[in-house]
């Protein structure tokens, strides 16, 4: 099972498991491929013509550009490939198609980065991002993903804002086993620091902070996420470890906003992107890589618990392209 892979550092990096093709992966693949075809109506079908002319260059151009790549990473990324078909001597569509894959693995490779838990205990992970962009979601899939490593985890229910994210917290908690440190209502401040304390005297391996939704326009929500990291800080040096955005893979360019807004305010270091099953802007990872790059940990390709998987660009690519992994 491709949870076993992690248990040793070196096999832990994604690109081990990029080798091989087990079953579970399988399902969860295809359903990246399924919602990353949604952007690929461009991207596929407009490479499956015979004939490498200008037009199919320019229909190429349009198709990025709707999957939210940006104008100028396109541009950059259709440059290179104008003048490498040429230099080449490309003709054939198929083979575009392969040249096009490599400039979007050169492009996404250094966005892809292994989580690395155990090295603090507790490695504190704080969750950020806006409203319904798959925080809460994520920190139960995450749960499960690092106790399926054998590791201890503790949330904090740091959405203080919204009952039914503490009590969504709860329900993941009391399925897997885990404690959940809640307050109703409060600071969520003050919520975190005692959950880092708890981890703390229970010894747990990963504790991963919920916190509630914000946009980069509400400036006190942001000053709020300041003071929820400078308070961690206080709790535990070197705290937090680990500052994920989550982003709503389906949300294009405005993506990109975000990460650049979160990233300024609390210092992002990983990005988890959900909802590429359902995407028809994954191209916006390109921009991401172009404008403003930051770790992409782990993607959401579904709801269900084995939906979170490492971010492996050659897999996103394959998928994305519809090319055989
Ligand atoms: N299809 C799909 N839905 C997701 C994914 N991740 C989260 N969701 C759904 O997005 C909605 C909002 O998630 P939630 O975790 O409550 O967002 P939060 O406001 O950021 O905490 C829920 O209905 C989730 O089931 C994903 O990868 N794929
Ligand atoms: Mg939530």
């Amino acid at each position: 099972m491709i949870f076993n892979f992690r248990k040793s550092p070196d096999s832990s990096h994604p690109s081990a498991l990029a080798e091989q093709t087990p079953p579970a992966k399988a399902g969860w693949l295809a359903r990246l491929g399924a919602g990353l075809k949604k952007s690929g109506i461009g991207l596929t079908e407009v490479l499956v013509g015979t004939r490498v002319d200008e037009a199919l260059f320019e229909r190429l151009e349009d198709a990025l550009i709707l999957s939210d790549a940006g104008v100028i990473a396109t541009q950059e990324l259709m440059a290179g490939l104008r003048s490498r078909a040429r230099f080449e001597g490309i003709a054939d569509a198929a083979e575009l198609k392969i040249m096009l894959g490599q400039a979007l693995l050169v492009r996404l490779k250094p966005l892809e980065k292994a989580f690395v838990p155990r090295r603090a205990k507790p490695l504190v992970v704080m969750m950020t991002g806006v409203n319904g962009a798959g925080k809460t979601t994520s920190i139960g899939k995450l749960a499960k993903h690092f106790q399926s490593q054998g590791l201890s985890v503790l949330l904090a229910a740091g959405d203080t804002f919204r009952a039914a994210a503490r009590e969504q917290l709860a329900v993941w908690g009391e399925r897997n086993g885990i404690a959940v440190i809640a307050q109703e209502g409060g600071d969520p401040s003050a919520v975190i620091f005692d959950a880092v304390g708890a981890a703390r005297a229970r010894a747990i391996d990963v504790m991963l902070a919920d916190t509630a939704g914000r946009l980069p326009t509400q400036q006190h929500l942001m000053e709020e996420l300041k003071k929820i990291r400078r308070v961690i800080g206080k709790a535990m040096a070197d705290a937090p470890h680990e500052v994920l955005l989550v982003v709503d893979g389906t949300t294009g360019q405005n993506a990109l906003a975000q990460v650049r807004a979160f990233d300024a305010a609390v210092g992002l270091t990983g990005l988890v992107v959900t909802k590429l099953d359902g995407s028809a802007k994954g191209g916006v990872l390109l921009a991401i890589a172009r404008e403003h790059p930051v770790p992409i940990y782990f993607v959401g390709v579904g709801e269900a618990i084995d939906d979170l998987q490492p971010f492996v660009a050659k897999e996103f690519v394959d998928a994305l392209l519809d090319l055989a992994p």
